[in-house]
């Protein structure tokens, strides 16, 4: 039997960071957190390449030309999307999710949803850098991780 189990090395890796604006005092966080992770991975800054969009719903888009122009190895998706009084931010999580994922298959290319999805502010903020972590740097793992088995494979 052959097993595939990859190093987490982020040497010679080219990353494509898509970040959202909306919510932007804890998508920062999320940013940092992932280019800290990646760093001390052992990638090279000029490897990184961040966009910023405006809030979540336009991160499937430009996953999708980053994916697309064949500059990258992986693509990470970073967003808080907060639950409110309106249907609305769960209507982009489900859109947002599925799309990406789509992208993922179709371009042949690692796609990862780095979206804090939370009920409230509070737990957005536990997920952004303080108690329960920091889904950016979370998301920047899976994506050494996921470039190397694609390599791999
Ligand atoms: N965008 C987010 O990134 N997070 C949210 O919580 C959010 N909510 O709840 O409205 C949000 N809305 C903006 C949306 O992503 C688009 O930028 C906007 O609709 C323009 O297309």
């Amino acid at each position: 039997m052959k097993e595939i189990s990859v190093k987490l090395t982020a040497e010679g890796i080219k990353f494509g960071i898509i970040v959202s604006r909306f919510n932007d005092f804890l998508t920062k966080q999320l940013m940092e957190g992932a280019k800290d992770c990646l760093i001390r991975h052992g990638a090279d800054d000029k490897n990184i390449t961040a966009a910023w969009v405006p809030g979540a719903n336009e991160t499937p888009m430009v996953a999708d030309k980053m994916a697309q122009s064949g500059k990258y190895d992986v693509v990470i998706v970073l967003g808080a999307v907060i639950q409110g009084a309106t249907k609305h931010a769960g209507l982009i999580i489900t859109q947002v999710s599925k799309s990406l994922a789509r992208t993922s298959i179709e371009r042949n290319i690692p796609v990862i949803n780095g979206l804090v999805c939370a009920d409230n502010l509070e737990q957005a903020i536990e997920r952004s850098g303080t108690k329960s972590g920091n889904k950016g740097w979370a998301a920047a793992q899976t994506a050494i991780e996921m470039a190397n088995l694609y390599k791999e494979i």
